[in-house]
Formats: C-alpha cells, sequence, structure tokens
C-alpha cells in the first residue's frame, strides 16, 4: 500500500521533531540523499488522482518511467564512488565536474529523478486548488490573476516541442516568478532559476488518457495540483 500523503508528513514532522534538525524539506523531497538512489514511493494510491489521471498512467509513470531513471543514474555513477555520496541536487548543479563519459546520462537521469519526485509531492486527490497568502499575491502582481497564469502556463506547455516541462520559477536574487519550458528532463536548476511547481509534457505523462490531445490533459491536471505544496515550496526557497 502507498504510504497516505499526511502519514508521511506525520512521520517526518515526528523525526525532524526528534531531531531537531530541521530537514524536513529535503528528507520530504528526498533529494538530499547520497547514492545509491532510491525510488520514492508515491505519498498515495495509483488511482488517488483518478478520473484526472488514471491509474495505468500512474503505474507506469511511477514504477517504469521514473524507476528507469533512477535505476540508470545509479547505473552511471556506478564506477565513480566518490559521486555517489553527493545528492542528486548536487550532481545536477555541478555537471561540469561530472565526469565527460556519464555526463549526459546524469543530466537526464538525474533531472529525471528530480523531477518526478518534486511532481508526485505537488500533486494530491485533496488539497488547495489554488494559491493563497504571499505564492497568491505573487502571482497575481507577475500575471495578473491566477487565471491569466493557468491560461500561460498552458499556452508554454502546449508549445513544448517533443519531450519536456512547463515550470514556474522563481529567481532567488530578485523574487521574480516566471513560466518556463525545458526540453527532456532539465530542471530549471540548470539555469539558476528554482522550479516552485512544474508539469511533465512527455507524452508518457497523459497519452493513455488524453490520446494526442496535450491541451486537455493540462487543463484537467489543475485539478491534482496541491497548492499547500507549491506554498511551502515557494516559501521554503
Ligand atoms: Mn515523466
Amino acid at each position: 500500500m502507498a504510504l497516505n500523503r499526511r502519514h508521511f508528513v506525520q512521520i517526518l514532522s515526528i523525526t525532524v521533531g526528534a531531531s531537531g534538525l530541521g530537514i524536513l524539506p529535503d528528507l520530504a523531497w528526498a533529494q538530499n540523499a547520497t547514492g545509491p538512489y532510491d525510488l520514492p514511493a508515491l505519498p498515495y494510491s495509483y488511482d488517488a488522482l483518478e478520473p484526472y489521471i488514471d491509474r495505468e498512467t500512474m503505474q507506469f509513470h511511477h514504477d517504469k518511467h521514473h524507476a528507469a531513471y533512477v535505476n540508470n543514474l545509479n547505473a552511471a555513477v556506478k564506477k565513480y564512488p566518490d559521486l555517489q555520496s553527493k545528492s542528486v541536487t548536487e550532481l545536477i548543479l555541478n555537471l561540469d565536474k561530472i565526469p565527460a563519459d556519464i555526463r549526459t546520462t546524469v543530466r537526464n537521469n538525474g533531472g529525471g529523478d528530480l523531477n518526478h519526485t518534486m511532481f508526485w509531492q505537488i500533486m494530491s486527490p485533496e488539497g488547495k486548488r489554488e494559491p493563497s497568502g504571499e505564492l497568491a499575491k505573487a502571482i497575481g502582481a507577475k500575471f495578473g490573476s491566477f487565471e491569466e497564469f493557468k491560461n500561460a502556463f498552458n499556452q508554454a506547455g502546449l508549445k513544448v516541442f517533443g519531450s519536456g516541462w512547463v515550470w514556474l520559477v522563481l529567481d532567488k536574487k530578485s523574487g521574480n516568478l516566471d513560466i518556463m519550458t525545458t526540453a527532456n528532463q532539465d530542471n530549471p536548476l540548470l539555469s539558476g532559476l528554482y522550479p516552485v511547481m512544474g508539469n511533465d509534457v512527455w507524452e508518457h505523462a497523459y497519452y493513455l488518457k488524453y490520446r494526442n490531445v496535450r491541451a486537455e490533459y493540462l487543463k484537467q491536471w489543475w485539478n491534482v495540483v496541491d497548492w499547500d505544496e507549491v506554498s511551502r515550496r515557494y516559501l521554503q526557497a
């Protein structure tokens, strides 16, 4: 049985409370763990996001696609033991220091692991379906309104040619929010921007249910975005 999301957060809270290290966000994202890297469990059941994202898509997406990124990353760093003491985030942020023979593999599969770990966490079967507080204010100031933000995000997602992601990113230096897209499994961290949230527009994310109609997937996806979690990421950044 997949770990219930509230349980997951509760367990982490207890752990952090006990250790007093204040590392809940890192643990929750499992991105600061060193190698060998693990496939994080889905924080809800495969059918929890029905009818917007179907069980079969979730099963394949998590158990096959995300698992493959993790396996490929572990295989790549196997012959470089010192790399295994780095978190996936550290690997991605230091691609220039990765040996050339595995650099592209680490970029694609480390990115795939980071991106999907975030993706599962920012969705939930229940939860707030629109931003509030500081994030709502920032989105309103940048895009005009939540509706306008969603439209711009969907338009950007629709324009990704081939496989990639559409993101809400934060420039930590200026505090500016923006929408950006990346190809393949590239993460906005590669451009020095913090990924507040993002949607996977690879065909594997929607093809079983939405076939070729990416626009409909983009539209329906908002029904499963958990803005409590997105806000947590924004405030943490
Ligand atoms: Mn994917």
